[in-house]
């Protein structure tokens, strides 16, 4: 649907009818939460309208359709996305002005949907956000989960963990299917037997857990398709045991339905997966099972061949997570279906793609064996297939070669891994940037490489320039649109017009003007939640992003660190103030990530109250980074900060958000920064420290001694040795020992070796930011060349080199 016809008038009425009929109240004694619910009603009914005529196009026209597979979906806000996609946001504003009241203060009641940890679950959500813009059927499949990712609190400097019930007081954006549940299997014992020629299989004594589909509207700019995301929630096939009930066990009468429901209850809190844990993997299979059966039910509907399938339906793996989805396709078209096993994995090869976001050994999921066949009994005899059968192909590759046989193989020391088998089931498998797809190629997935190189391939990632400019940065979006027209918005290309503007005093003006006003908003922010004042007219340097030592957040505390020094020794050194920003969460158990933002508040905490330099430097954690939190804190950063290990970084999305708002990147040759230096230019970016190969050949050569950097260098030896002596924390001098250790003894992701060009690079901003002219031309290069990395061209690529899927003619 495109914009909708609505005047201010009838949005107020509509609010006022809504409040009156729903709660009750006139908008004079209703509650912020109320008239947000009265807002979000009128805004989804309009759309759900004419999601169902948007369904009935899809089907009509036979198109192709993708349902991209996601343990997470980190969405965010509906509200002003939808009111953005509608374009009726300043129509809504004015409505709330004629009502006296203030519009941001009830937006502000929605709470986050944070259904994902960081890059991978927000990649998600901008691929939804691009594939309904772009006409393309794909529709997002996950979990609704109950208890979103938790929220962080601050107490004495450490994060403290807060649960999220994101939907304690409803969700005014899903409609509940309750009627259309699809049953899942756990646990059990298999009989095989003989109907006629065909190998059949029984379940007995398996749990069973309905899986009930709560769909939420995905709507796209401009646009008249309305895509779907579907997450599944688990109820329990039984209410309450009525045996027990009976007898007065009442609270044992509740376990089984709690046992069934507790499976899409929370999110599991790390980025990434350490170890493999009974629930998620209960999880993992709760939603594949129930997406993929809703997916052959709706597809069977259709009255098409189930030899057709992949020519109607591609099914995207988001990461491993979902790759169960693979022998679940198989179980159905063979169990269900009656096809063979050549059939079924033909079909299943052509369905499915795959994409890996992390290189990191410690998140290649494997699950036990034991775990697998006791859980899903079914399902292990189908991936010990695939294994028997991929090993004697294998075999007549390389016969003899047993050290790669075990290598490639999808079960091996008593464990099912999974990269594994999401490689061999899929027909393309993809890496999110340039350097990330050829560092599979060589290193993590050689050996599948060498023997199916065609599926291979680099997608570099991208992100939703809509919801990171047109609604996170409307006053920039709107003297944007004045200069180069309006096309930016659905073409991210067109951004490159605005290079005509890059020396352009005027627009250099704007752009600082309005980067000031942003500023003037965080601190202001700031102001009320840290109690830290910081000068608007400082550089606002920002890092915010998980909490990873290979992000190296540490790095950029030792280098403040040094700074507060340098001011020590010499109070007039000339730097230009500049504000330190910090946000973003570490995984609960993930102690060194926690110390390490327990350090950012020490150095914090002692810089901020050092009077002696005058305010020059100051640091600023900002708690409970999210989605709603990178819409103001980006638009209002001068410098962004990339500085993972060279070949760590998967691609990065957030370096690119900062970009498309006119930041100066400093980072390291890693992830999308390379490909961002590639569009912007050297001149305008600045790159410093190890490249991947340089660190592969030292980690290789085993020839890596920070102790030696630490020796050589006085004024980072100073920094390490304030770490333990009580500098920062003269009543627990011992906190950080462990990190200078580490720093000092192993130092696994070089931060002592790029210390020294880190401080440089952070010397050249420092020069730059204080030549204006040169400073905001920057900026605005940086916007012109950001339109390469809107989601848009990502799924284009997706959409034609993967997926094969075309637009819905919209009539
Ligand atoms: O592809 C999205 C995003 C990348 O931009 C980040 O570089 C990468 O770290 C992130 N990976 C994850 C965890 N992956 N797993 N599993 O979020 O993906």
């Amino acid at each position: 649907m495109a914009m909708v016809e609505i005047s201010v008038e009838e949005i107020k009425a509509s609010i006022e009818l809504k409040l009156q009929t729903l709660f009750g109240r006139t908008f004079q004694n209703a509650s912020k939460s109320q008239i947000y619910k009265a807002l979000a009603t009128t805004v989804s009914e309009y759309i759900t309208k004419d999601w169902a005529y948007s369904k009935e196009r899809v089907r009509k026209q036979n198109a192709k359709q993708v349902y991209y597979l996601s343990m997470e979906f980190l969405m965010g806000r509906f509200l002003e996305n939808n009111l953005m996609n509608l374009e009726i946001r300043e129509k809504v504003k004015k409505a709330f002005e004629e009502l006296d009241a203030d519009f941001d203060d009830i937006q502000s009641v929605e709470p986050d949907a944070g259904l994902g940890n960081g890059g991978l679950g927000r990649l998600a959500a901008c691929f939804l956000d691009s594939m309904a813009t772009m006409g393309l059927p794909g529709h997002g499949n996950g979990i609704r989960y109950e208890y979103g990712l938790f929220q962080q609190k601050i107490k004495d400097g450490q994060q403290v963990e807060m649960a999220d019930p994101w939907l304690e007081y409803g969700n005014v954006w899903e409609v509940s299917k309750s009627d259309e549940p699809q049953l899942v299997h756990f646990g059990g014992e298999l009989e095989y037997y003989h109907e006629g020629e065909q190998l059949k299989v029984r379940y007995l004594n398996c749990q069973c857990v309905k899986a009930i589909p709560y769909d939420v509207p995905i709507l796209g700019y401009q646009s008249n398709l309305i895509n779907t995301l579907r997450l599944w929630g688990a109820r329990s096939l039984k209410p309450l045991d009525m045996g027990l009930f009976r007898k007065g066990q009442y609270v044992d009468a509740l376990a089984e339905k709690e046992l069934a429901e507790v499976i899409s209850k929370m999110l599991y809190p790390e980025d990434i997966h350490e170890e493999g844990k009974h629930l998620r993997l209960k999880q993992q299979y709760f939603f594949v099972s129930a997406s993929i059966q809703s997916i052959i039910k709706k597809y069977k509907n259709t009255g098409h061949h189930l030899m057709d399938f992949h020519k109607n339906v591609a099914i995207h793996i988001n990461d491993t997570h979902p790759a169960l989805a693979i022998p679940e396709l198989m179980r159905i078209l063979m169990d269900e279906e009656g096809l063979n096993w050549k059939q079924a994995w033909l079909i299943s090869r052509k369905t499915f793609a795959y994409t890996n976001h992390t290189i990191l050994p410690e998140a290649m999921e494997t699950w036990s064996v034991e775990l697998i066949q006791s859980l899903l009994p079914r399902i292990y005899d189908i991936i010990h297939e695939i294994n028997e059968r991929f090993s004697r192909e294998l075999w007549e590759l390389y016969p003899g070669d047993w050290d790669r046989i075990e290598r490639m193989a999808v079960i091996s020391h008593q464990r099912v891994h999974m990269a594994k088998l999401a490689i061999l089931g899929s027909g393309s498998v993809n890496g999110v940037a340039e350097l990330h797809g050829e560092i599979l190629k060589k290193e993590t997935f050689k050996d599948f490489y060498e023997v199916y190189p065609e599926i291979f391939k680099s997608i570099t990632n991208g992100i939703s320039h809509r919801r990171f400019l047109l609604l996170a940065n409307e006053d920039l979006a709107r003297e944007i649109t004045e200069r180069i027209g309006k096309s930016w918005v659905t073409q991210a290309e067109d951004l490159e017009k605005l290079e005509a503007y890059a020396k352009d005093e005027k627009f250099q003006k704007v752009l600082k003007e309005i980067r000031r006003e942003k500023k003037k908003e965080l601190a202001d922010y700031i102001l009320l939640h840290n109690e830290i004042e910081v000068d608007i007219d400082s550089i606002f340097d920002t890092q915010v992003k998980r909490f990873h030592e290979y992000k190296r957040q540490l790095m950029n505390v030792l280098h403040i660190m040094h700074l507060y020094n340098q001011i020590l020794e010499n109070p007039e050194n000339g730097i230009h103030p500049r504000t330190f920003i910090f946000s973003g969460k570490a995984a609960p158990g993930y102690h060194r990530a926690k110390l390490i933002i327990k350090l950012i508040h020490s150095v914090a905490e002692r810089v901020n109250n050092d009077k002696t330099i005058k305010g020059k430097i100051k640091v600023v954690f900002i708690e409970n980074y999210n989605v709603t939190l990178a819409q103001k804190i980006i638009p209002a950063s001068d410098v962004s900060k990339q500085i993972s290990t060279a070949g760590k970084e998967a691609s990065g999305t957030g370096n690119m958000k900062f970009m498309l708002n006119g930041a100066f990147t400093l980072g390291t040759f890693d992830g999308a920064n390379i490909e961002m230096q590639q569009a912007v230019g050297k001149e305008n970016m600045e790159i410093f420290g190890l490249r991947e190969e340089e660190i592969s050949k030292i980690r290789q050569e085993g020839s890596y001694r920070p102790d030696q950097i630490y020796e050589e260098n006085p004024a980072l030896r100073k920094v390490m040795d304030q770490l333990i002596d009580g500098t920062l924390e003269p009543e627990d001098p011992d906190i950080f020992r462990e990190i200078y250790h580490d720093l000092l003894e192993r130092d696994p992701y070089f931060i002592l070796k790029d210390f020294e060009a880190y401080c440089r690079a952070n010397e050249k901003i420092d020069e730059l930011y204080q030549k204006p002219e040169i400073w905001w031309e920057k900026g605005i290069q940086n916007i012109a060349k950001a339109g390469y990395f809107s989601s848009d061209r990502t799924i284009k690529e997706y959409s034609e080199g993967v997926w094969d899927l075309k637009p819905v003619d919209p009539t």
